[in-house]
């Protein structure tokens, strides 16, 4: 009995667990807290699941914190989302917002400097 107690939080883990595949983003380029030279950037954020490029955005809070909506260009699979532009030095943040499969939004901060080339 004892035993039993004692794995059954262990079994719970072992059971299929709901549907659920909410957005979470599993690699970044730049990588959080990342320093990089000026000049042309590649963004490429990827997830733990298939997301909605279409109603998924990107945006870019500038060094004097303006923002600017980047467009989100053709990924070669379901699970990233990519972009580009063309950075002066200074600290910025990319804010994403995706939409999953499941109908569930998530979003996030990638915060990186952008140094003289
Ligand atoms: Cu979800």
């Amino acid at each position: 009995m004892r035993l039993l107690l004692t794995l059954l939080p262990l079994i719970a883990l072992l059971l299929p667990q709901p549907a659920d595949a909410h957005a979470i983003l599993v690699g970044s380029s730049p990588a959080l807290g990342a320093t990089l030279p000026a000049g042309h950037l590649d963004f490429h954020l990827r997830y733990n699941s298939r997301i909605d490029q279409g109603r998924s955005r990107l945006t870019l809070t500038a060094p004097d914190h303006s923002q600017a909506i980047l467009p989100i260009t053709t990924a070669d699979a379901p699970d990233v989302l990519n972009s580009s532009a063309n950075l002066s030095p200074g600290a910025y943040v990319l804010r994403w917002q995706v939409l999953a499969v499941d109908g569930h939004i998530t979003r996030g901060d990638v915060p990186f400097t952008v140094t003289m080339p």
